[in-house]
């Protein structure tokens, strides 16, 4: 028995038309509940039906329905109109029915034919990641993962480990290293590096912030202390993704809100994976070098370099001693070497091709490490293959 899936096949919000997929024994039923073809007669295989789609008494929405008979049940395609309340409602209706939903990437093992091998779990993973993809040689790295390139490498390095055919040990050992060499790559593709900008009230942050972004996105204004809360996006620089954040200037403070924003800003500089940490040529010289000194994975930027004293600032010993950046978020100066130093201090920098095979998530690390630790503490192949082929096991609800 079959129980009753759906997954909704178009994106949220407000669109045209919303695409539903529903699948298992109970489908049959649950059309006979919900939907009202203007044209009576039962729905017949593969042909579209217009309707009105039903909550109870009244109708939520129109309908087209198109349903397929397939060996594990009955498979129904419902459109409805792309709206906030008819998608909820829609999948409220259907959830109370019993049907369990569906990510996205699951939804595509119910859009294959019945005869296709489903994925296996790595390239699900892959293709989760591939439908999240916002950079392109993001998309082009996942790509090449949904196309089961890591998957079986994973499944070939656990074959050689158990002899099949024999392999030297070296070799294998090897290839395992090489994954794992590459594991921060491929983590930063899963999870883009986390990039803050921090600094004093008024130093540019949130100017630096658009003008990486290459969008007005923060609030800028002359006024210190104008950034409370923690404002992140995607970023895409040099082709690859980031998230970008910007912060409340640093500074001590007795408005509760803003001492808040300043809280967040340090706790955010703790978990980044790059510190831009600002330098305003106009401000206090000394204590901005020193909290720029003081942030591990930090970046020194001076910024407003089209002001006149910017060049002071630059040449100063202490500011000079942290090799800061120079940008000008107004003139535009600096801004692409800065997008490439921060590529190059990224888990992607000195990685030349986008598309090579490497573990992505943390527990295909973990089991790849496992795999190393067994063969290096001089356990069986098998069982330094058994840590690969767990990679495989279902996920535990
Ligand atoms: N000349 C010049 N002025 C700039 C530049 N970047 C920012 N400014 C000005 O500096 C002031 C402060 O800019 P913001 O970006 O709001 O500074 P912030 O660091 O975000 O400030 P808080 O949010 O208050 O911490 C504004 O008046 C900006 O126009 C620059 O590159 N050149
Ligand atoms: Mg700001």
């Amino acid at each position: 028995v079959t129980g009753l899936r759906f997954a909704r096949l178009t994106a949220r919000g407000e669109a045209a038309v919303a695409l539903f997929r529903v699948r298992g024994e109970a489908t049959e039923e649950l059309l006979a509940r919900l939907f009202r073809p203007r044209r009576a007669g039962p729905l017949r295989a593969d042909e579209v039906r217009f309707g009105a789609l039903l909550d109870g008494d009244s109708v939520l929405d129109e309908a087209l329905v198109r349903v397929r008979r397939r060996e594990d049940g009955l498979e129904a395609d419902i459109s409805v109109h792309g709206s906030a309340w008819v998608v909820g409602r829609l999948e409220a209706l259907l959830s109370e029915a019993g049907g369990r939903p569906l990510a996205p990437h699951e939804a595509w093992d119910l859009g294959r034919s019945s005869g296709a091998a489903p994925d296996d779990r790595v390239t699900a993973e892959a293709r989760g990641l591939l439908l999240g993809a916002y950079a392109a040689l993001q998309a082009s790295f996942f790509l090449h993962a949904v196309e089961g390139s890591l998957s079986r490498e994973l499944r070939s390095l656990e074959r050689s480990l158990r002899g099949e055919p024999p392999a030297p040990p070296a070799a294998v050992h090897e290839r395992v290293a090489t994954l794992l060499r590459r594991a921060p790559f491929g983590r930063a593709m899963a999870k883009p590096p986390a990039v803050l900008l921090l600094g004093a009230p008024n130093a540019g942050k949130s100017t630096l912030f658009n003008a990486l972004l290459g969008e007005s996105r923060a609030i800028v204004s002359e006024q210190p202390g104008t950034t409370r809360d923690l404002v992140s996006e995607a970023a895409v620089f040099a082709d690859l993704p980031f998230r970008l954040s910007d912060s409340a200037g640093i500074r001590p403070s007795r408005d509760p809100v803003e001492q808040a924003g300043v809280a967040r800003a340090k706790d955010a500089a703790e978990g980044a994976d790059i510190v831009l940490v600002l330098i305003d040529p106009e401000g206090d010289l000394l204590a901005q070098a020193r909290l720029a000194a003081s942030v591990p994975r930090g970046i020194a930027v001076v910024s407003k370099a089209d002001l006149a004293g910017a060049a002071a600032a630059l040449s100063s010993g202490l500011v000079a001693a942290l090799r800061p950046s120079a940008v000008s978020a107004r003139t535009g100066e600096g801004i692409p070497g800065l997008r490439a130093r921060i590529v190059d201090r990224s888990a992607f920098g000195g990685v030349a091709e986008a598309r090579q095979v490497a573990p992505f998530l943390e527990r295909h690390v973990a089991a790849l490490a496992a795999c190393e630790a067994a063969l290096r503490a001089g356990r069986t192949n098998a069982a330094a293959a058994g840590e690969l082929g767990a990679l495989e096991a279902p996920e535990k609800p």
